[in-house]
């Protein structure tokens, strides 16, 4: 890059966008002046990429979310810029800071599904893979979080009421999407997604309704302007909002219709591209020698139908023929062996919004009967495997009829799949089943967002190497037993701690002490992650300080954020919880050299980039089985953390990377938690061990204030006292509660000893190499999609 001839361009763009002189323009301006420079330096390569490789193999991810984050700093990272165009702008005056914070997160995404698509587009332009991202441009992303009081207040999140800054609408694109009720105009709005340091420019092509005729003009003529504008808002509904549940599915027509939208936006756009590149010799026959499609959980799934549609209703190709495309066209992630979030679409909606689609699916439903019994089964053995049943479309069973491919996020979460969740459809197939442990970019949340550690290991290793290879890292156990090495890593993490004290100072209103432990749980909040585990710890802890001042105890700041589904009642409590406790003890005197608990407000990417280079604990402490894999831990592990976990997910892989010996384990496992699930009384732990009870009646004592708004009994009672049918204490927070604690004095006591606590840091840095989503995704690449 030519340094003169950027910040030339750079000022340039800045005048003519804002009509001002350079002195006057805002942070606003200088930075949506900089996505301009940067969207011209990259233009060329992008072009290039789109055009160069049109008749080939390429892969397609299909995700209703891409929870992108921040862009700038991360692109200027890609480009092999960031410090060049820091210079360049200190040169004229401007804080490269505070233009970055004036970026609003794309918070196009829910938490670990929707952040995982976007690193897989990080890693997929790194690797030099041809795969096309395909999702919706919601206008609206994730609800912000205010905390007032205590609760949790919800916002909405119109992240591009300034401007985009880095998309391209592609109006020549546009695609024509019909449901039975309306028809509308999908426009694409592409987003670059850059390789590291490689030239790749890969595009994410993300999906916004409008109105199919900008304004109907019959309705206009006769004075109906309502009419019009409300044909208008109808169009623009479909791509409002993110629906912000994690887990919980949410069964409405809108909900159905978004995912339709993008899908059959998004094949048609494939297929429009395919009769264009091999117009003299189109053979739909080889469709899926050119195309794989990933379907990222069942969001959408309605891609199946709609590609079997278009070929059969679009483009004449029988029925049957275009089956067999289909079924060598798609492969299918689960994310998830809660039932609760398995979907399932009742026939009327189904019906309202795509009936061609179910039309194709009760064909398809009636084609696995017919096969089924053909092997001889009953119709009874073979209810579990039907696509529609009782009038519900059970959207899993069709994408594993209909995919090559099936597989799991971690070792366990597979195993999990093949022996549970769809143990009658691995008994059939079993070669379909595999195992794709996830990743985390290192670029994002290492070389980006922890440039101190990032220069420790480039000095450390004598090249920068390791940003490309992952696992390169390894080298750094030669230092294992290099004192210096260890004090520097000590140092560089107190660094970060007190930069994320700062802005924790400046965010929250509270100050903690960096020489304390940081011990940090960030993630969405549900009961299966048992941050109410976390809280009734610290309560207890709490307790046991003020009896016992001379205690030894090394200061510790307990560290949550997340936040809840609106409309998940408990997580918020668990919300409020936490702040209540963080009120109590932060307020007491007695305790405040000792402990600090604070909740992050609105937890996010941009605050997980400051939050994961300080942490010294991860808290991974979902119960066993529950959590498919996690990604948090990753980065908390790549950035120097010791993990505190359950036998779970994707900690288990961790365990075993590092050395189990280098992290803290604890609690049941799942074989454990299966043998006792019915017989489990958590009363009786309750009643026998002093402080489960200590913690769990502080709930009720009136110690804790929850305003009348009944959640902390709400929390008592899911633990003890279940009403309505509900088990008691489901997700085993208190069968887990003495192990997890006696786990925490240990990490107490281990952490004075600070050059052994270093050693097991890097231990942990050099070992997470397998953890790269470079890694996953070229197995993705390798083993399913053939490329
Ligand atoms: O996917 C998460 C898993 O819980 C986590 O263990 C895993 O690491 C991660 C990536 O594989 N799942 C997740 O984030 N799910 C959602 O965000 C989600 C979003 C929407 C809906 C369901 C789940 N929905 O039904 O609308």
């Amino acid at each position: 890059m030519n340094k003169n001839k950027f910040m030339e361009s750079y000022i340039e763009n800045l005048q003519r966008i804002t009509l001002k002189n350079f002195k006057d323009t805002s942070d606003k301006d200088r930075y949506f002046a900089l996505c301009d420079t940067i969207m011209e330096l990259i233009n060329q390569e992008w072009r290039n990429c789109k055009n160069r490789t049109r008749k080939s193999r390429k892969a397609y991810y299909f995700s209703a979310e891409f929870l992108v984050g921040r862009s700038l700093g991360n692109n200027l990272i890609n480009l092999g810029i960031y410090d060049e165009v820091k210079e360049i702008l200190k040169e004229i005056d401007i804080d490269f800071e505070s233009i970055e914070n004036f970026e609003d997160d794309a918070a196009l995404g829910n938490g670990g599904l929707g952040r995982l698509a976007a690193c897989f587009m990080d890693s997929a332009a790194t690797q030099k893979l041809d795969m096309y991202g395909y999702g919706v441009r919601y206008r609206e992303g994730l609800f912000k979080q205010k905390i007032e009081n205590g609760f949790q207040v919800e916002e909405g999140d119109h992240w591009i009421k300034d401007g985009d800054g880095w998309s391209i609408r592609v109006e020549s694109d546009s695609k024509i999407v019909k449901f039975r009720d309306q028809t509308v105009k999908a426009v694409p709005y592409d987003m670059p997604m850059l390789g590291f340091e490689n030239e790749q420019v890969n595009t994410l092509r993300l999906w916004q309704a409008e109105p199919f005729e900008e304004f109907d003009f019959s309705y206009f003529n006769n004075f109906q302007y309502d009419k019009a504008v409300e044909e208008k808002n109808r169009a623009e509904d479909i791509t409002r909002v993110l629906y912000p549940n994690d887990i919980q599915r949410e069964g409405k027509v809108l909900r159905l219709k978004q995912q339709y939208f993008f899908c059959s936006a998004s094949i048609q756009d494939m297929v429009a591209k395919y009769k264009q590149y091999f117009q003299n010799d189109l053979q739909f026959e080889e469709f899926s020698k050119y195309h794989v499609i990933q379907l990222n959980d069942t969001h959408p799934i309605i891609a199946i139908p709609e590609l079997i549609r278009v070929l059969v209703d679009e483009n004449s190709i029988d029925f049957e023929k275009a089956v067999e495309i289909t079924k060598n066209t798609f492969a299918f992630t689960n994310h998830t062996v809660l039932q609760e979030a398995l979907e399932t679409w009742p026939k009327d909606i189904m019906l309202e919004v795509c009936p061609r689609c179910f039309e194709i699916i009760e064909q398809l439903n009636e084609n696995v009967v017919k096969e089924f019994k053909k092997k001889g089964l009953s119709e009874e053995a073979i209810d579990p495997y039907r696509i529609i049943r009782f009038d519900q479309i059970r959207m899993a069973n069709l994408a594993i009829v209909m995919s090559k491919s099936v597989n799991g996020v971690a070792k366990l979460h597979t195993q999990i799949l093949k022996d549970d969740t769809f143990n009658n459809w691995y008994k059939l197939m079993p070669e379909k089943f595999n195992n794709k442990t996830n990743g985390i970019t290192p670029r994002r949340w290492l070389v980006y967002s922890n440039i101190r550690l990032s220069n420790f290991i480039t000095e450390k290793l004598g090249t920068g190497d390791w940003k490309y290879d992952l696992t390169k890292l390894k080298g750094l156990e030669k230092f294992l037993d290099d004192e210096k090495t260890l004090e520097e890593i000590n140092q560089i993490k107190y660094e970060n701690k007190k930069d994320l004290a700062k802005y924790i100072l400046e965010n929250e209103g509270i100050s903690i002490d960096p020489n304390s432990i940081f011990d940090i749980q960030i993630k969405r909040i549900h009961e299966y992650k048992r941050q109410h585990l976390n809280l009734i710890h610290i309560i207890n802890l709490y307790h046991e300080l003020k009896n016992n001042p001379d205690m030894d105890f090394y200061p510790t700041t307990f560290i949550l954020g997340g936040k809840a589904a609106p409309g998940y009642f408990r997580a918020k409590a668990i919300i409020k919880l936490a702040n209540e406790i963080a009120r109590v003890v932060n307020n007491d005197p007695y305790v405040n050299d000792k402990i600090k608990v604070v909740f992050v407000n609105n937890y996010r990417v941009s605050y997980g980039e400051k939050l994961f280079p300080a942490a010294d604990i991860s808290e991974q402490i979902s119960t066993a089985g529950k959590e498919a894999s996690g990604t948090g831990n990753m980065k908390f592990m790549l950035n120097g953390a010791l993990t505190l976990g359950t036998y779970d997910g994707a900690n288990i892989e961790i365990f075993e990377n590092a050395g189990v010996e280098n992290n803290y384990l604890f609690g049941a496992k799942v074989e454990e938690l299966n043998e006792i699930y019915n017989s489990y009384n958590p009363k009786e732990f309750y009643h026998t061990n002093e402080d489960i009870k200590d913690a769990v009646d502080a709930l009720l004592s009136g110690e804790l204030k929850d305003n009348d708004s009944y959640m902390f009994l709400d929390i008592y009672n899911s633990l003890i006292n279940p009403q309505g049918g509900e088990k008691a204490d489901n997700y085993f927070v208190l069968k887990d509660f003495e192990d997890y604690k006696k786990t925490h004095e240990k990490i107490n006591k281990e952490y004075a000893d600070r050059l052994t606590w270093a050693r097991k840091s890097l231990k942990n840095i050099a070992n997470a190499g397998y953890f790269s989503s470079d890694r996953t995704i070229l197995e993705y690449a390798k083993d399913i999609w053939k490329l």
